[in-house]
């Protein structure tokens, strides 16, 4: 085995990277950029090397830095985990100049992909089903007409260079054509330097089905299929292994099709083939299309491995190395069912935005395995993706691997940030997932459910009531006494919740025995027989508070915001003349200065965030008082960032 590898990456990955490097005996070398200092994959490595700021540009995206890194510390070989350098051909070839070993496919394999209709062209050469449809090198828009015309509407245009959906534009009918040619090429050649496309016929409500294949550069088999039909705008957010409804047949049709596409580029490494099916009439042999290879290690392969028992880690390690294949085809087998789901630091409500913010409390349930690059009380930062964990179940079949996913979701207790869980265990329990009866659109279908904030229901507010007053911390701590000398004593305590501000008064009539009363509604308290119960419901729940942020755990995550009279005030004084950060972003442009009137709707502030820009604008006529941030800055979520005065009413001509 390698005595040292180095791992180009940050975050879950690189940490899921090293755990098997370390188990075979090899030392790990992490590197790191500015916001990475203090992270897990840091602490984790046996040595690690600063690479640069912040921006991926800056570090995880430096093959030269990392390179280095690598011949400073004596690693003779790099794994590149996925994204950033993972399927950059230049890198590949820059790493074994430098006499280190990629691990991973090589550079000609990485090419012979990277771009789409050279990829389809292969692919049918090779015996492996494409979608129906015109991937030449003409490309005038007179030809490319006449090619979906003749495939027949509704057609999909496709950058050839094209990735996650971006330069793909749907066509429902011809006389669309011309103007969906210009969108897809302009956005092509803005995204990938590359304006070329290829039309495909649209298959309509698809599965997106993967075969897990492995080379040697002898050798290829597959581990078989996972299903990641449940996605979001080309974000997947659960993925599951075996693929629901598959059969015997079809198995071995998608295998041997995805070992062939592998063999036609003397495939060395964890690959995965990407399928597109239609399912409409069950899963078809003669209905399933090769879409992309993805030449790396993908982010959900662990429900592969749990369902094989195989460390695909280990396997990517050993064949770097140049050992063969650990295991033969008809050795491989299928036990049982997996699924993983993506926790991410986001907002669902907002439109899935991505949220920042430190993580105050972080804990996952015994019963799966958590794929983490985080800890408590590390920084879900804006640089990089806002994956928390991933969470990996598996049970003997699909329907306990699914009570598990339920449960295990149901006991990950995240506190500090706003994350995708309520959306997460509403999937899990919606019927057509539970059913099987998955596809891409799924998710769309059904959004404005699954993107529902819970709302704590009174028996959850009179927890949190009782916690933020200091009464209640758990629910297996005894009560402290309460001596009730004359009348019982009446607290109160305002609290807001999903924006709505609300008073408990709480009565206590002894030790752990209390009345709380919410206005509308009362709620009886007691400590008896071991346990809280409210009214008749016994308290299960988990609870963290953090400064004047109260988290209640109970069959869900509730955030409260214990109110403290005074500052409530001065927050509400001031509101109106705040202008803030709506959500966390770069500050691109300050439009004003300190002293400047502003009329309501003027530019203040541009903000960038998630790839776009936002204008921030004067909420109404005014003075600029003072400006609290600085152009470059990165902001958090409701950062104060311009003060308004007001305008004398005199002042004003
Ligand atoms: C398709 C398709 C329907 N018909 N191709 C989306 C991203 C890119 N990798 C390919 N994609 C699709 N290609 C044809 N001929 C539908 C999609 C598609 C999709 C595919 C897999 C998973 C999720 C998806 C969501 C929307 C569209």
């Amino acid at each position: 085995m390698f005595d040292k590898i180095l791992i180009a990456n940050r975050g879950e990955i690189a940490c899921r990277v090293m755990e098997t490097a370390r188990a075979l005996g090899a030392k790990t070398v992490a590197v790191f950029s500015d916001a990475d200092a203090d992270s897990k994959h840091v602490r984790l490595a046996d040595e690690a090397v600063y690479i640069g700021g912040s921006a991926p540009a800056d570090s995880y995206l430096r093959g030269e830095a990392i390179i280095a890194a690598a011949l400073e510390t004596n690693a003779g070989a790099i794994h590149p985990g996925y994204g950033f350098l993972s399927e950059n051909p230049d890198f590949v070839e820059a790493v074994e100049a430098a006499g280190l070993v990629f691990i991973g496919p090589s550079t000609e394999a990485i090419r012979k992909m990277g771009l789409k209709d050279a990829a389809k062209a292969l692919m049918e050469e090779a015996g492996v089903p494409v979608v129906p449809g015109y991937h030449g090198a003409a490309q005038s828009p007179d030809i490319l007409q006449k090619a979906a015309d003749a495939i027949g509407y509704p057609v999909l245009i496709k950058a050839v260079a094209g990735g996650g959906g971006k330069g793909m534009r749907l066509v429902e009918k011809r006389k669309d054509f011309e103007a969906s040619l210009e969108s897809a090429r302009s956005e092509a050649i803005t995204a990938f330097g590359n304006q070329n496309v290829l039309i495909e016929k649209y298959v309509q409500k698809p599965r997106h089905i993967e075969m897990q294949i492995f080379g040697d550069g002898d050798t290829v088999v597959h581990l078989f299929e996972r299903d990641c039909s449940l996605q979001r705008r080309h974000q997947k957010v659960i993925e599951e292994a075996p693929a629901p409804g598959m059969t015997e047949e079809m198995r071995e049709a998608m295998g041997s099709a995805a070992v062939r596409a592998a063999e036609a580029i003397g495939y060395k490494g964890a690959g995965t083939v990407e399928f597109i099916v239609d399912a409409s009439d069950g899963l078809r042999t003669d209905r399933f299309w090769f879409m992309e290879m993805n030449t790396r290690l993908q982010v959900e392969h662990p429900v592969t491995e749990a369902v094989t028992d195989v460390d695909l880690v280990e396997w990517q390690l050993r064949v770097a190395f140049g050992e063969s294949l650990p295991q033969k085809q008809s050795e491989l087998k299928i036990n049982g069912h997996a699924f993983e789901a993506r926790i991410y630091a986001e907002d669902v409500p907002k439109g899935f935005l991505p949220a920042t913010g430190r993580l105050t409390h972080l804990t996952f349930p015994e019963i799966a395995r958590t794929d983490s690059g985080v800890r408590a009380g590390d920084y879900i930062s804006p640089w990089y993706d806002p994956m928390i964990a991933k969470l990996i179940v598996h049970g003997p079949s699909r329907d306990a691997a699914l009570r598990q996913l339920e449960t295990a979701l149901r006991n990950t207790d995240i506190a500090g940030t706003t994350t995708n869980m309520s959306f997460l265990s509403l999937l899990a329990k919606q019927s057509d997932f539970a059913a099987g009866n998955v596809d891409t659109g799924l998710i769309e279908r059904h959004i404005e459910r699954l993107a529902m904030e819970p709302i704590a229901d009174s028996k959850t507010r009179t927890v949190a009531a009782l916690c933020a007053m200091g009464m209640l911390s758990s629910p297996e701590t005894k009560p402290k006494s309460s001596l009730v000398m004359w009348a019982p004593l009446t607290h109160s305590v305002s609290m807001t919740h999903q924006k709505e501000i609300f008073e408990a008064r709480v009565t206590v009539f002894g030790t752990g025995r209390y009345e709380v009363d919410l206005g509308n509604v009362q709620h009886k308290v007691c400590f008896a027989q071991d346990s809280w119960w409210v009214d008749q419901t016994n308290v299960t729940a988990r609870m963290v508070k953090f400064g004047q942020e109260l988290t209640v755990f109970w069959g869900g995550a509730f955030v409260f915001h214990i109110l403290d009279p005074l500052k409530c005030e001065e927050e509400i004084d001031v509101g109106g003349n705040v202008v803030s950060a709506p959500m966390p972003g770069l500050v691109k442009s300050i439009l004003t200065t300190v002293g400047c009137r502003v009329a309501k709707g003027d530019k203040l502030v541009i903000l960038e965030a998630m790839k776009m820009e936002h204008a921030l604008l004067a909420p109404r006529d005014g003075l600029i008082e003072s400006i609290l941030t600085n152009e470059g800055a990165q902001v958090e979520e409701k950062n104060a960032l311009i003060v308004l005065e007001n305008v004398d009413e005199d002042f004003v001509k």
